[in-house]
């Protein structure tokens, strides 16, 4: 502990003898202007000072330390060749700091770009990170990195292993549809296994890949899974979830209370199945069909990539991390001058039926909340909105609560309504009806010309009641040339038995739904012209018939996270209470890479 509390102070002490600490702080005014020209960047959701950013990398706790790398370009507020691995620690997973790049295009089997992949630790507490590398050909390979010092806690310098590439596109599979190694588990027979993302005759698919000694790797008879009709299968996921918890499962555990998650980023969106996992026969048995299609189960049904998870050892939970895209052009990118954001992380486990996954913000995020509004037991008549006043609207956590008290009256289901988001369009925000639209307007103006309506309806079907959750960007912003589509989803709850939750972080120009405490989430990006910092409002409001109930609101302004080149470990550590009896460390030295660390980024 003693090396690392030395570790964490020569860090410190290498950001605040740069002085950064003061260029981050700035004066208020600074601050105001900059916020005034950068309306759309987040206050609490992860992004890089400036460039383009895409997939998170090789999540996962070392030592005491948060680690998230993740697709970077040094040079661009858009994706080109050169995408380096930068890399940012946190003690919380809500502040950040940046470190140097951890990878770099350097080698021929890595010239072109270091691409995604993921982190594994061996046993002994020894971190490897292993990546697709796009080598002088353009073909995708992939390579192994480890650190070159173990008992550094930020893991601040890589080494290329010499023997790369260890695994090259085998056969019969194009060399530019083989991307994305996983999270190595380990199996009683004494062997590694990965998967690695591919493609091939229009089916998408897993590779899987296994191996003694984490170096020579051979390739299994079949995949581990594949679906016919879809794109390329980008970052691969497959982890173990416990059956009769919520905690997490370190990747390697299988036991008769596992179920297993394939994930797979595909057709623009991030698909799963639950299944059972049968090592000694390398098969991966689904429990339903996945498609590729409306009905499949998602991630988010939003605007949410190529999200990757680890196991939390510290906390014995599973955490989620993804990547949100812009909805506004090339143009707009460059004028901002980035391009790309983290989502909130989320920990993710089996719901109590089994059938699905829940997904809920971190619980960290709660340092992060500053005053707080409450509502109890609020009538909500037909046509009526109602706002939630007195908070940073632009910079919220919400979360209400929605009863129907006379469900038999809600409209009838037609049957032929199966595609949760061609719903959610023809029966958008503006479209009245019984039970619903009643949910959230974020980041609106007060004559409500810019709105998010984030809403719910809910139909009466045969034998049960339905639940349909929307996010409508249609009246976003006053500006024409962004995407505005509209996302939906079936919530899987029971109207009856359960109230109709919806919790809502809106940062900006981020807005990440969590309907029914986690079972469905759609995230987006939106961005408005007037509603912006302390002109944006947020209301609460039903445009359906029949009067809906709020059973409790809350509303929390957000404080803005600690997220850059110069923010001081050691204040961070100090306002962390998780670490206990632990001390913060001291500062004693100032570490020669000082420069390097505040001008990678
Ligand atoms: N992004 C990476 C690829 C991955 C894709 C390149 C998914 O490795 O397949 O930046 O967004």
């Amino acid at each position: 502990m003693a090396t690392l509390f030395l570790a964490i102070a020569c860090l410190c002490c290498a950001l605040l003898s740069c002085g950064i600490g003061a260029e981050l702080e700035g004066s208020q005014s600074r601050s105001i202007a900059a916020a005034r020209e950068q309306p759309y960047r987040t206050s609490y959701h992860f992004q890089s000072p400036r460039n383009w950013l895409n997939d998170p990398n090789g999540l996962m706790y070392y030592k005491g330390v948060y680690h998230l790398f993740y697709q970077y370009n040094p040079h661009s507020a858009l994706f080109s060749n050169g995408i380096v691995w930068a890399h940012s620690v946190s003690y919380d997973l809500v502040n950040w700091v940046h470190l140097n790049h951890a990878l770099e295009p350097s080698e021929p089997f890595d010239v072109k770009s270091c691409w995604s992949g993921s982190a594994t630790i061996l046993p002994g507490s020894r971190p490897v990170i292993l990546y697709t590398g796009i080598d002088a050909n353009y073909r995708q390979v992939q390579n192994l990195a480890i650190p070159k010092n173990e008992s550094d806690p930020f893991l601040q310098e890589w080494v290329k292993f010499s023997q790369n590439p260890i695994i090259v596109p085998p056969i019969g599979i194009e060399p530019d549809n083989f991307r994305d190694p996983t999270t190595a588990w380990w199996g009683p027979d004494g062997k590694w296994r990965i998967i690695v993302g591919s493609w091939r005759d229009n089916i998408g698919m897993a590779i899987l890949y296994q191996s003694d000694d984490f170096f020579h790797w051979s390739k299994s008879e079949h995949p581990l899974f594949t679906l016919s009709n879809t794109s390329m299968w980008e970052c691969p996921d497959f982890f173990p979830v416990s059956t009769d918890s919520t905690n997490g499962m370190d990747t390697s555990t299988l036991n008769p209370s596992t179920k297993h998650v394939m994930k797979a980023s595909f057709n623009s969106h991030d698909y799963y199945v639950l299944g059972t996992y049968n090592l000694e026969l390398e098969r991966f048995s689904p429990d339903d069909d996945l498609k590729g299609a409306s009905p499949d189960l998602r991630l988010d049904y939003g605007k949410y990539y190529a999200s990757k998870s680890f196991f939390d050892s510290a906390k014995n939970r599973r955490i989620l991390f993804g990547w949100v895209n812009e909805s506004d052009s090339t143009e707009d990118d460059i004028a901002k001058g980035w391009s790309g954001l983290q989502a909130f992380p989320r920990e993710i486990w089996l719901d109590r039926s089994g059938k699905q996954l829940i997904q809920w913000p971190v619980e960290e995020i709660k340092t992060l909340r500053d005053k707080n509004i409450g509502v109890k037991s609020l009538g909500l008549d037909g046509g009526s909105t109602y706002e939630v006043s007195n908070i940073t609207a632009s910079q919220v956590d919400v979360e209400v609560a929605f009863e129907l008290p006379k469900l038999e009256e809600a409209e009838l289901m037609d049957p032929n309504w199966v595609d949760p988001q061609i719903l959610c369009s023809e029966k958008n925000a503006s479209v009245g009806g019984m039970y619903g639209p009643f949910g959230l307007l974020a980041l609106a103006t007060k004559d409500l010309r810019e709105q998010t309506a984030i809403f719910f309806r809910v139909f009466r079907g045969h034998n049960r009641y339905i639940v349909l959750m929307c996010s409508d960007q249609s009246r976003s912003s006053l500006r024409n040339e962004i995407d505005k589509t509209i996302y939906g989803a079936f919530l899987d709850i029971d109207p009856q038995v359960e109230k109709i939750s919806l919790r809502t972080l809106i940062d900006h120009s981020i807005i990440e739904s969590f309907g029914g405490e986690g079972k469905v989430c759609i995230t987006s990006r939106v961005y408005p012209v007037l509603a912006i910092d302390e002109a944006a409002r947020v209301y609460t409001f039903n445009y359906g018939t029949l009067s809906v109930r709020i059973e409790r609101l809350d509303a929390w302004s957000m404080r803005k996270a600690r997220i850059g080149p110069g923010e001081s470990l050691v204040s961070q550590c100090e306002n962390l209470s998780f670490r206990g009896s632990e001390e913060c460390p001291s500062c004693a030295a100032s570490p020669s890479h000082c420069e390097e660390s505040a001008s990678a980024i």
